[in-house]
């Protein structure tokens, strides 16, 4: 089984009601949440002036490789109102791979560990609240470590 953590996040419409409705998705399209951190609601980074966004970060366990939960993640995207139009665009739902177990992809379309998790606390303080001792396979630091070490200073807050 591999151990999967994933961030959620809107910004649009009803931010709390599309977290739920995905991971209502998630758990019917690949197993059931096992864990879930807080929501957080966290200043827009990357595009100050976009609406605050809602976060959290799930965990599950799955055998479904990773290729193939990112073509399954866009379609709950989808299902969900997503649209892409601008880079850091407001969205109704945002579901990316952080971690699938310790495995380090490099694809043109996926990239894990998230290649700017350890830049942004709006990802870092949901992820320590259910994984602090996680060790990020190529900082060799755990997730409480990367944390305390952090530079970002835009606002997150448990909801
Ligand atoms: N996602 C982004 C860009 N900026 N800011 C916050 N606070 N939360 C996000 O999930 C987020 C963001 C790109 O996916
Ligand atoms: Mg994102
Ligand atoms: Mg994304």
């Amino acid at each position: 089984m591999n151990r999967v953590f994933l961030l959620l996040g809107s910004n649009l419409g009803n931010r709390q009601l599309y977290l739920q409705q995905a991971i209502e998705l998630i758990g019917t399209h690949f197993a059931p949440v096992a864990k879930t951190s807080s929501i957080y609601e966290t200043q827009s980074w990357g595009k100050t002036d976009a609406p605050d966004y809602l976060n959290q970060v799930v965990m599950l366990e799955t055998e479904v490789p990773a290729s193939e939960l990112l073509r399954k993640i866009l379609d709950i995207e989808l299902m969900l109102g997503r649209k892409r139009e601008e880079k850091w665009g407001s969205r109704t739902i945002d579901i990316d791979i952080l971690f699938y177990g310790d495995e380090i992809i490099d694809d043109k379309n996926l990239q894990v560990p998230h290649p700017e998790l350890h830049n942004r606390r709006f990802t870092l303080e949901p992820l320590a609240e259910i994984a602090p001792g996680l060790l990020h396979p190529l900082l060799k630091k755990t997730i409480l470590d990367v944390k305390n070490n952090l530079k970002d200073s835009l606002i997150v807050k448990k909801l």
